[in-house]
Protein backbone atom coordinates (compact mmCIF):
# COMPACT_ATOMS: atom_id res chain seq x y z
CA UNK A 1 0.00 0.00 0.00
CA UNK A 2 1.39 3.60 -1.03
CA UNK A 3 -0.39 5.59 1.96
CA UNK A 4 -0.45 4.02 5.60
CA UNK A 5 -4.50 4.22 7.01
CA UNK A 6 -4.64 4.45 10.37
CA UNK A 7 -7.11 1.94 11.09
CA UNK A 8 -8.83 4.11 13.85
CA UNK A 9 -9.82 7.37 10.96
CA UNK A 10 -13.41 6.90 10.82
CA UNK A 11 -13.36 6.34 6.96
CA UNK A 12 -11.05 3.60 7.38
CA UNK A 13 -12.44 0.92 5.63
CA UNK A 14 -13.07 3.46 2.48
CA UNK A 15 -9.91 4.66 2.37
CA UNK A 16 -8.20 0.85 2.06
CA UNK A 17 -10.62 0.38 -0.47
CA UNK A 18 -9.71 3.28 -2.14
CA UNK A 19 -5.41 2.46 -1.76
CA UNK A 20 -6.04 -1.23 -3.12
CA UNK A 21 -7.42 0.43 -6.36
CA UNK A 22 -4.57 2.78 -6.44
CA UNK A 23 -2.15 0.25 -5.74
CA UNK A 24 -3.88 -1.88 -8.84
CA UNK A 25 -3.57 1.17 -10.75
CA UNK A 26 0.10 1.28 -10.22
CA UNK A 27 0.22 -2.22 -10.90
CA UNK A 28 -1.43 -2.19 -14.79
CA UNK A 29 -4.54 -3.82 -13.26
CA UNK A 30 -6.60 -1.46 -12.87
CA UNK A 31 -7.47 1.48 -15.50
CA UNK A 32 -7.83 5.30 -15.07
CA UNK A 33 -11.36 5.27 -15.82
CA UNK A 34 -11.77 2.49 -13.44
CA UNK A 35 -10.58 4.97 -10.42
CA UNK A 36 -13.10 7.25 -11.86
CA UNK A 37 -16.12 4.35 -11.71
CA UNK A 38 -15.29 3.74 -7.99
CA UNK A 39 -16.14 7.27 -7.18
CA UNK A 40 -19.23 6.90 -8.76
CA UNK A 41 -20.09 3.75 -7.15
CA UNK A 42 -18.85 5.39 -3.80
CA UNK A 43 -21.16 7.82 -4.11
CA UNK A 44 -24.31 5.39 -3.96
CA UNK A 45 -22.74 3.01 -1.53
CA UNK A 46 -22.26 6.35 0.88
CA UNK A 47 -26.35 6.56 0.27
CA UNK A 48 -26.58 3.15 1.49
CA UNK A 49 -24.58 3.94 4.52
CA UNK A 50 -21.99 1.64 3.61
CA UNK A 51 -23.46 -1.63 4.46
CA UNK A 52 -25.14 -4.29 3.09
CA UNK A 53 -29.11 -3.51 3.42
CA UNK A 54 -31.44 -6.83 3.53
CA UNK A 55 -32.53 -6.38 -0.24
CA UNK A 56 -29.58 -6.73 -1.34
CA UNK A 57 -28.65 -10.12 0.76
CA UNK A 58 -32.03 -11.18 -0.52
CA UNK A 59 -30.43 -10.80 -3.90
CA UNK A 60 -27.24 -12.47 -2.72
CA UNK A 61 -28.93 -15.42 -1.90
CA UNK A 62 -30.95 -15.77 -4.94
CA UNK A 63 -27.46 -14.98 -7.19
CA UNK A 64 -26.12 -18.10 -5.48
CA UNK A 65 -28.92 -20.47 -5.93
CA UNK A 66 -28.84 -19.83 -9.13
CA UNK A 67 -24.96 -20.27 -9.78
CA UNK A 68 -25.80 -23.43 -7.41
CA UNK A 69 -28.34 -24.57 -9.97
CA UNK A 70 -26.36 -23.68 -13.29
CA UNK A 71 -24.62 -26.49 -15.50
CA UNK A 72 -21.88 -23.88 -16.41
CA UNK A 73 -21.56 -20.64 -14.50
CA UNK A 74 -18.98 -17.85 -15.21
CA UNK A 75 -17.63 -15.13 -12.89
CA UNK A 76 -16.16 -12.41 -15.49
CA UNK A 77 -13.37 -10.46 -13.69
CA UNK A 78 -12.37 -6.81 -14.97
CA UNK A 79 -9.76 -4.46 -13.75
CA UNK A 80 -11.31 -3.19 -10.41
CA UNK A 81 -12.75 -7.02 -9.10
CA UNK A 82 -9.73 -8.42 -9.20
CA UNK A 83 -7.52 -5.26 -7.66
CA UNK A 84 -10.77 -5.36 -5.04
CA UNK A 85 -11.26 -9.03 -4.27
CA UNK A 86 -9.54 -11.42 -6.37
CA UNK A 87 -9.13 -13.99 -3.48
CA UNK A 88 -12.69 -14.18 -2.51
CA UNK A 89 -14.14 -14.19 -6.63
CA UNK A 90 -11.73 -17.71 -6.83
CA UNK A 91 -13.34 -19.10 -3.43
CA UNK A 92 -16.61 -17.91 -4.61
CA UNK A 93 -15.65 -19.54 -7.72
CA UNK A 94 -14.28 -23.25 -5.95
CA UNK A 95 -17.78 -22.93 -3.92
CA UNK A 96 -20.24 -22.67 -7.05
CA UNK A 97 -17.97 -24.81 -9.67
CA UNK A 98 -17.76 -21.35 -11.63
CA UNK A 99 -15.14 -20.84 -13.92
CA UNK A 100 -13.44 -17.52 -14.40
CA UNK A 101 -13.19 -15.06 -17.10
CA UNK A 102 -11.57 -12.14 -17.64
CA UNK A 103 -12.95 -9.82 -19.84
CA UNK A 104 -11.60 -6.21 -19.97
CA UNK A 105 -13.91 -3.17 -21.39
CA UNK A 106 -10.38 -1.22 -22.01
CA UNK A 107 -8.79 -4.19 -23.65
CA UNK A 108 -5.19 -4.94 -22.89
CA UNK A 109 -2.91 -8.11 -23.41
CA UNK A 110 -0.84 -6.95 -21.07
CA UNK A 111 -3.24 -6.07 -18.53
CA UNK A 112 -5.43 -9.58 -18.74
CA UNK A 113 -2.13 -11.49 -18.41
CA UNK A 114 -1.42 -8.93 -14.74
CA UNK A 115 -4.73 -10.46 -14.24
CA UNK A 116 -4.23 -13.77 -14.67
CA UNK A 117 -1.04 -13.58 -12.60
CA UNK A 118 -3.00 -12.54 -9.48
CA UNK A 119 -5.94 -15.00 -10.14
CA UNK A 120 -3.64 -17.48 -10.11
CA UNK A 121 -1.74 -16.46 -6.73
CA UNK A 122 -4.92 -17.32 -5.36
CA UNK A 123 -4.20 -20.84 -6.83
CA UNK A 124 -7.08 -20.29 -9.58
CA UNK A 125 -5.83 -23.58 -12.08
CA UNK A 126 -7.26 -22.10 -15.18
CA UNK A 127 -8.14 -18.70 -15.90
CA UNK A 128 -10.47 -17.82 -19.14
CA UNK A 129 -10.42 -15.17 -21.87
CA UNK A 130 -6.57 -14.87 -22.61
CA UNK A 131 -6.14 -17.67 -25.10
CA UNK A 132 -6.76 -15.78 -28.62
CA UNK A 133 -7.70 -19.20 -30.16
CA UNK A 134 -10.71 -19.32 -28.35
CA UNK A 135 -11.96 -16.08 -28.86
CA UNK A 136 -15.15 -15.37 -30.48
CA UNK A 137 -17.43 -12.28 -30.36
CA UNK A 138 -21.00 -11.73 -29.19
CA UNK A 139 -22.82 -9.76 -31.61
CA UNK A 140 -24.31 -6.46 -31.05
CA UNK A 141 -21.45 -5.30 -28.75
CA UNK A 142 -19.44 -2.59 -29.92
CA UNK A 143 -17.06 -1.86 -27.41
CA UNK A 144 -14.11 -4.51 -26.52
CA UNK A 145 -16.25 -6.73 -23.99
CA UNK A 146 -17.39 -8.71 -26.98
CA UNK A 147 -14.75 -10.74 -26.94
CA UNK A 148 -15.16 -13.78 -25.36
CA UNK A 149 -14.29 -17.18 -24.58
CA UNK A 150 -15.83 -19.93 -26.84
CA UNK A 151 -15.04 -22.12 -23.53
CA UNK A 152 -16.34 -19.76 -21.18
CA UNK A 153 -18.91 -16.81 -21.13
CA UNK A 154 -19.97 -17.64 -25.06
CA UNK A 155 -20.83 -21.23 -23.56
CA UNK A 156 -22.15 -20.90 -19.88
CA UNK A 157 -25.59 -20.60 -18.90
CA UNK A 158 -24.82 -18.21 -15.87
CA UNK A 159 -22.88 -15.41 -15.79
CA UNK A 160 -21.73 -13.37 -12.78
CA UNK A 161 -20.72 -9.61 -13.96
CA UNK A 162 -19.59 -6.66 -11.69
CA UNK A 163 -18.80 -2.77 -12.23
CA UNK A 164 -19.86 -3.83 -16.10
CA UNK A 165 -20.99 -1.43 -18.96
CA UNK A 166 -24.61 -1.93 -19.91
CA UNK A 167 -24.22 -2.89 -23.78
CA UNK A 168 -22.54 -6.27 -22.67
CA UNK A 169 -25.33 -6.99 -19.95
CA UNK A 170 -28.10 -6.47 -22.01
CA UNK A 171 -26.63 -8.51 -25.26
CA UNK A 172 -25.34 -11.22 -22.89
CA UNK A 173 -29.29 -11.23 -21.60
CA UNK A 174 -30.45 -11.11 -25.10
CA UNK A 175 -28.19 -14.58 -25.84
CA UNK A 176 -30.30 -16.07 -23.07
CA UNK A 177 -27.95 -16.19 -20.62
CA UNK A 178 -28.91 -15.37 -17.19
CA UNK A 179 -27.09 -12.65 -16.05
CA UNK A 180 -26.45 -11.29 -12.22
CA UNK A 181 -24.85 -8.11 -11.81
CA UNK A 182 -23.12 -7.00 -8.83
CA UNK A 183 -23.51 -2.46 -9.49
CA UNK A 184 -23.89 0.34 -6.63
CA UNK A 185 -25.96 1.88 -9.29
CA UNK A 186 -29.72 0.85 -9.21
CA UNK A 187 -30.30 2.94 -12.02
CA UNK A 188 -27.48 1.39 -14.84
CA UNK A 189 -28.59 -0.11 -17.76
CA UNK A 190 -26.69 -2.77 -16.26
CA UNK A 191 -28.97 -3.28 -12.96
CA UNK A 192 -31.85 -2.83 -15.03
CA UNK A 193 -30.77 -5.51 -17.46
CA UNK A 194 -29.92 -8.24 -15.10
CA UNK A 195 -32.18 -10.96 -14.10
CA UNK A 196 -30.37 -10.73 -10.64
CA UNK A 197 -28.94 -7.14 -9.77
CA UNK A 198 -27.36 -7.00 -6.25
CA UNK A 199 -27.33 -3.13 -5.73
CA UNK A 200 -24.09 -3.97 -3.21
CA UNK A 201 -20.55 -2.75 -2.76
CA UNK A 202 -18.71 -5.90 -4.30
CA UNK A 203 -16.38 -6.26 -1.20
CA UNK A 204 -19.24 -7.09 0.95
CA UNK A 205 -21.88 -8.79 -1.99
CA UNK A 206 -18.71 -11.53 -2.66
CA UNK A 207 -18.10 -12.28 1.10
CA UNK A 208 -21.18 -12.76 1.68
CA UNK A 209 -22.03 -14.72 -1.35
CA UNK A 210 -19.19 -17.12 -0.24
CA UNK A 211 -20.65 -17.40 3.33
CA UNK A 212 -24.27 -18.29 1.58
CA UNK A 213 -22.72 -20.63 -0.73
CA UNK A 214 -21.21 -22.70 1.73
CA UNK A 215 -24.56 -22.14 3.38
CA UNK A 216 -26.54 -23.72 0.65
CA UNK A 217 -24.12 -25.97 -1.65
CA UNK A 218 -25.74 -29.15 -0.10
CA UNK A 219 -29.50 -28.00 -0.14
CA UNK A 220 -32.15 -29.66 -2.55
CA UNK A 221 -32.45 -28.43 -6.21
CA UNK A 222 -36.01 -27.70 -5.23
CA UNK A 223 -35.78 -25.56 -1.99
CA UNK A 224 -33.10 -23.22 -4.35
CA UNK A 225 -35.37 -23.27 -7.20
CA UNK A 226 -37.72 -21.70 -4.99
CA UNK A 227 -35.57 -18.96 -3.63
CA UNK A 228 -35.48 -18.37 -7.11
CA UNK A 229 -39.13 -18.24 -8.18
CA UNK A 230 -40.04 -16.07 -5.39
CA UNK A 231 -37.47 -13.38 -5.75
CA UNK A 232 -38.57 -9.80 -8.09
CA UNK A 233 -35.85 -8.49 -9.37
CA UNK A 234 -37.52 -5.24 -10.16
CA UNK A 235 -39.17 -4.99 -7.04
CA UNK A 236 -35.78 -5.82 -4.68
CA UNK A 237 -34.07 -3.17 -7.23
CA UNK A 238 -36.95 -0.29 -6.03
CA UNK A 239 -36.82 -1.23 -2.59
CA UNK A 240 -32.83 -0.57 -2.49
CA UNK A 241 -33.54 2.63 -4.56
CA UNK A 242 -36.31 3.59 -1.90
CA UNK A 243 -33.21 3.09 0.90
CA UNK A 244 -31.07 5.34 -1.25
CA UNK A 245 -33.64 7.90 -1.25
CA UNK A 246 -34.52 7.79 2.80
CA UNK A 247 -30.33 7.97 2.55
CA UNK A 248 -30.62 11.27 1.41
O1 LIG B 1 -11.13 -3.11 -16.24
P1 LIG B 1 -12.03 -2.70 -17.38
O2 LIG B 1 -11.24 -2.28 -18.60
O3 LIG B 1 -13.02 -3.78 -17.75
O4 LIG B 1 -12.87 -1.41 -16.96
C1 LIG B 1 -13.68 -1.45 -15.84
C2 LIG B 1 -14.55 -0.17 -15.67
C3 LIG B 1 -15.07 -0.16 -14.26
C4 LIG B 1 -13.69 1.05 -15.94
C5 LIG B 1 -15.70 -0.20 -16.70
O5 LIG B 1 -16.41 -1.40 -16.59
C6 LIG B 1 -16.64 0.97 -16.55
O6 LIG B 1 -16.42 2.04 -17.10
O7 LIG B 1 -17.70 0.76 -15.78
P2 LIG B 1 -18.91 1.84 -15.59
O8 LIG B 1 -19.70 1.93 -16.84
O9 LIG B 1 -18.39 3.09 -14.98
O10 LIG B 1 -19.81 1.09 -14.54
C7 LIG B 1 -19.37 0.78 -13.27
C8 LIG B 1 -20.59 0.61 -12.36
O11 LIG B 1 -20.16 -0.04 -11.19
C9 LIG B 1 -21.21 1.95 -11.92
O12 LIG B 1 -22.63 1.84 -11.97
C10 LIG B 1 -20.76 2.13 -10.46
O13 LIG B 1 -21.73 2.76 -9.68
C11 LIG B 1 -20.59 0.68 -10.01
N1 LIG B 1 -19.55 0.48 -9.00
C12 LIG B 1 -18.39 1.17 -8.83
N2 LIG B 1 -17.68 0.66 -7.81
C13 LIG B 1 -18.39 -0.39 -7.32
C14 LIG B 1 -19.58 -0.51 -8.08
N3 LIG B 1 -20.48 -1.47 -7.84
C15 LIG B 1 -20.21 -2.35 -6.83
N4 LIG B 1 -19.09 -2.29 -6.07
C16 LIG B 1 -18.16 -1.33 -6.28
N5 LIG B 1 -17.05 -1.30 -5.53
Amino acid sequence: MRHRIPPTHPRAKSLIIREKLVGGFSKGIVVPEGLIAHGRGEAFDYLLGEKTTKYAYEAEIVAVCSLLLSNKSIISVNGNTAALCAKELVNLGNITKSKIEVNLFHKSMARSKAIARILKKENLGEVLGLNTKSRTAIKGISSNRKYVDKNGIMTSDTVLVALEDGDRTESLVKIGKNVISIDLNPLSRTAIASNVTIVDNIVRAIPNMIKISRELVNSDRSYLLRQIKNFDNIQNMNKSLKMMRRGI
